[in-house]
């Protein structure tokens, strides 16, 4: 559909989380409208929050938050969204930065980290075509040396961003791969340096074994390298995305979280405890499986898209 307008990125957004803010909508706002706001009607709306897998902790604050703006006041839809998402962002501006492969050092090099499936490999896509697109030139590393259909995949995407791609054979050393790459993009002037990595290994331990392995080789080249170190996580996991930002979180040197299929799930909520218990901040968002559908984490947007209020 060539002559659709182009989406707004709000827009995209709001779709993409067209189903977590439908459950917010119904199951929460719905409640509160045209009553005064009353102690078991802030209970009430704490156990959904719970429920929309929010987590106690963030949930209690954002009630409290909440009765602060609203307590004792009848209010229209409107108004018990905006003060929801004010109340939400309130617990996410803390956690939100920005990704900037072009800000400073070059080449640049971000490393792709998470459980198999999480999104990693179409996160990378979609940043390389948009850094090509800006005009910087960027190289492609197929760290997933595991299996042949990875580096497939990966070449389709870089390709499609008119991105150099370096690749070995499959079972080839993934750390000998990252050193021998990175070196060539300093020599040869690269701007950024996007490394993809295996999912899925024999086991736990092999595979962060292998991410530290790769770290340790790119430290040789630079001390500093990787300038940014991506974990993935999948939305639709729920409340399991906590789980593996544990793992990955501890060892693995994670610099920002990047939060996929928010459009696939009702469970959007589940940013809210990522972003909390992670040391590091959210930095972008999945809403969709094109390239435009990765965005900069903006706190206050995804806050008001997951109530469901237009931009
Ligand atoms: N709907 C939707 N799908 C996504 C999004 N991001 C990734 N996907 C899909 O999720 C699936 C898995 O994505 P990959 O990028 O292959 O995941 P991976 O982490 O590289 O997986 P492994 O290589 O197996 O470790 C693919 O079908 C993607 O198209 C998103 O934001 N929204
Ligand atoms: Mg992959």
């Amino acid at each position: 559909m060539s002559d659709t307008p182009k989406k707004g990125w709000f827009q995209r957004l709001s779709e993409g989380l067209s189903r977590s803010s439908k459950q917010m909508t119904e199951q929460v706002v719905s409640t509160f409208v045209k009553e005064p706001l009353s102690e078991e009607a802030l209970e009430r709306l704490e156990e959904h929050l719970i429920e929309s897998d929010l987590g106690p902790a963030a949930s209690a604050r954002i009630v409290e938050r909440f009765r602060a703006l609203r307590f004792g006041k009848e209010s229209d839809e409107r108004e018990v969204k905006e003060a929801l998402a004010e109340a939400v962002a309130q617990e996410l501006l803390p956690r939100q930065a920005k990704f900037d492969p072009l800000g400073g050092t070059k080449p640049y090099v971000v490393l792709f980290v998470g459980v198999n499936g999480s999104g990693k490999t179409t996160t990378l896509g979609k940043i390389a075509s948009d850094l090509t697109a800006k005009g910087a030139k960027v190289m492609i590393v197929a760290g997933d040396t595991f299996r042949a259909a990875a580096r497939e995949q990966l070449k389709v995407w870089a390709d499609r961003a008119g991105a150099h791609f370096e690749s070995r054979r499959d079972g080839a050393d993934a750390a000998g791969l990252a050193f021998d790459a990175y070196t060539k993009a300093k020599a040869e002037g690269f701007d950024v340096v996007l490394i993809d990595t295996a999912g899925r290994l024999q086991n736990k331990s092999t595979l962060m074994d292998e991410l530290l392995k790769i770290v340790r080789v790119l430290k040789k080249v630079d001390a500093d390298a990787p300038h940014e170190t991506l974990l993935v996580l999948d939305a639709t996991v729920g409340r399991n995305a906590l789980e593996q930002e544990k793992i990955f979180g501890r060892t693995a040197y994670v610099s920002g979280v990047v939060m996929t299929k928010l459009d696939g799930t009702a469970r959007g909520g589940v940013l809210i405890p990522v972003a909390q218990a992670s040391d590091a901040p959210i930095k972008l968002i999945g809403v969709g499986e094109g390239v435009e559908d990765l965005q900069d984490f903006d706190a206050r947007a995804f806050s008001r898209s997951l109530v469901g209020l237009e931009d």
